[in-house]
This record gives C-alpha cells, structure tokens and sequence, in this order.
C-alpha cells in the first residue's frame, strides 16, 4: 500500500495561528478572567488526554512542554497523563499502548519519527480514540490516522533559512547539520532548504540528533573533514550551540569564519544572534498549549476541526536587541 505522508503543506482546511513570540499565551480561559474554562463538575467531567511527549532534547522540546503542562490542566477541563519518551520510538509505542489500556478520551502525541507507527495507530484507531497530532508529522499507510495536527510548516522554515543564505551567501561552502535523522523536522526542512540554495551548495551533511552534546561532535567531526566549510545549516539551535564550542575549540570564529544559521528562536539561540555567533534564526513557536487544548475540547466534543492549525513563524537576524532576547519567554 502507499504510504501517505500527513505534513503541513496544501491541505484544505488549514487555520495559522498566529506566533505570539515575545508574549506568551495565556492558557485558555472562559473568558470570566480568573484563568480557568468554567469547567464544571468534579474530575468526572475532566477529559482523559494521554500525551506521549518525543523527549526532553532541547531547549524548544522543553518550552513545549512546559506549554502542553500549562495549559492540559484540571481548571482547563483535563485529566492530563503525560510520559516522556526520551527520544526512544519503542518507549512512545508503549505509553499509547499504555493509553489505550487506560482507557483515554483522546491521545496526542509528538512522533519522535514519521514512520513506524502503522501497527499502534490501527489499534488506536480500532479502540475508537481519537488522535490530536502535535508538533510532528507522521508517515503511515493508516486511513485517516489522526483528527487535527497541530505544529509549523518545517519545510517553510528550511526555505526561509535557504533564502537568507541565498541572498547573503551565494557562494557558501554549507556544511548541514541534520536533526534526528527520519523525523518530520528533519525531512522537510532539510528539503526546503536544499532545494533553496542548490544541493551543490551542500559539501557535507550530519546528523546531530538535536542535541547540543550531538551537535558539537558532529561539528567537530565536520571541521576535520570539510576544512573549507564556511557556513553552517543546522536543524535547531540546540546543535547550532553545541557547533560554536567545536568551532571555538578549533580557533575559529563562529559568525564571521563560519556562518551559522539555525531553526527554533530559543533565548539561548537568541542570544547568540546577540553575541554574533550566529546570523540568522528562524523561528519554531513551541508555547501552542492552548491550541491543543482547545483541539481536544473540539474533538471530544465531536465539533468540527480544521485538518491541520499551522503556527506561523518569523525570522530573527544580528539586528535582534538583548532586550528583545531577555523579553522572550522561552
Ligand atoms: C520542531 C521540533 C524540533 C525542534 C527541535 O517543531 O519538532 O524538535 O526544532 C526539537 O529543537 O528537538
């Protein structure tokens, strides 16, 4: 059978929502201003949401979190169990098996990877509980596999980051760093932005799993092998971070000897534009908790629901101000 790939990109339906940026989002409330949504009743009107979280990698992953936390909460109306995958597929496979023998309303979940998910999501699926995807995108041969999904148009971001390296670099010798090698922020930003500034721009690509740890050794490794590489493309800021350490260690200079621009707009990547070590950051909004929040309420409900909610980014260069950067709020 066919696999078909569910990514943000022309399906009807779309609604963008808005990245707030530099203000966080109040979770949602019931408009009488103390916050909570009016739910009414004891925890037997709570909403079960099993949310199976990918792992705690980086600074974006932790932002999320703390967001999905903020918002799933008893005064907005759910019953929250939340499990931590640490970037293991086998773990996040267990904890929807887990969901699902618990017997949830709605499980949402962010796949670590796209693919690999076809056996759980089918007895999701038969167990008749719906799915709110978040973040990331899933490649499966399942029908229909989820209800909403809910995250950015990574492919976009790649082309924003191609762009910019197009129009201030054109002849950059571009080192890639990958993120986790399969994932959907992987496969699509590394595709808008090869096919932006040209494959033959790219000497050498790696993967740096989205970690700073992982970063740095794959910079340190890069800088043996490619001598000449003059701006690096990594995949999110956390490995963009572990890169300037490889770099400094060599006695280059990270922003002038080697360009970097990176996806996600965490402070500490942030503050590196700052600093001038790097030079161009694409945002990745993670603060959506209200957004899924009011997915389940919708879902749950048997409302109707867009197909996918895109949170709209922006892009961030040295003319960001420190307080610009201390005004963020992850
Ligand atoms: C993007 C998200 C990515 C971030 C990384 O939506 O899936 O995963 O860019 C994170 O920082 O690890």
């Amino acid at each position: 059978m066919v696999s078909k790939k569910f990514r943000a990109r022309g399906i009807a339906a779309t609604v963008a929502v808005l990245s707030l940026g530099l203000a966080a989002c109040s979770s949602g409330g019931d408009g009488d201003g103390d916050g909570d949504t009016g739910a009414k009743g004891g925890d037997g009107d709570l909403i079960k949401v099993g949310f199976s979280q990918l792992g705690a990698e980086s600074g974006w992953r932790t932002a999320n979190t703390e967001s999905v936390k903020a918002s799933l909460t008893k005064e907005n109306g759910i019953d929250l169990t939340f499990s931590d995958a640490q970037q293991k597929q086998e773990n996040q496979i267990k904890a929807l098996r887990d969901f699902i023998d618990q017997g949830v309303d709605v499980i949402a979940f962010s796949p670590v990877v796209e693919t690999g998910w076809d056996e759980v999501l089918q007895e999701i699926k038969d167990a008749e509980i719906p799915v709110v995807l978040v973040d990331r995108t899933v490649d499966t041969t399942v029908e229909d596999p989820y209800v909403t999904w809910i995250g950015a148009d990574f492919h976009s971001e790649g082309v924003k980051a191609g762009e910019w390296v197009k129009e201030n670099y054109p002849d950059a010798k571009i080192f890639e760093m990958q993120g986790t090698l399969g994932s959907g922020a992987q496969v699509d930003r590394e595709a808008g932005f090869d096919e932006t500034v040209g494959a033959d721009k790219i000497i050498g690509k790696a993967s740096g799993n989205f970690t700073r740890a992982e970063g740095k050794a794959a910079m340190e490794a890069a800088l043996q092998a490619y001598p000449d590489m003059n701006l690096l493309f990594a995949h999110n800021d956390d490995m963009g971070l572990g890169a300037i350490e490889a770099i400094e260690n060599a006695g280059k200079v990270p922003g002038k000897d080697i360009v970097i621009v990176t996806v996600d707009g965490v402070r500490d990547g942030l503050q590196a534009l700052v600093d001038k070590k790097f030079n161009f950051v694409v945002e990745c909004n993670p603060v959506f908790g209200d957004q899924i929040v009011d997915a389940i309420k919708k879902v749950h409900a048997g409302d109707d629901v867009p197909k996918e909610t895109i949170v709209v980014d922006k892009t961030f260069d040295q003319s960001i101000t420190q307080d610009e950067v201390d005004a963020r709020l992850y």
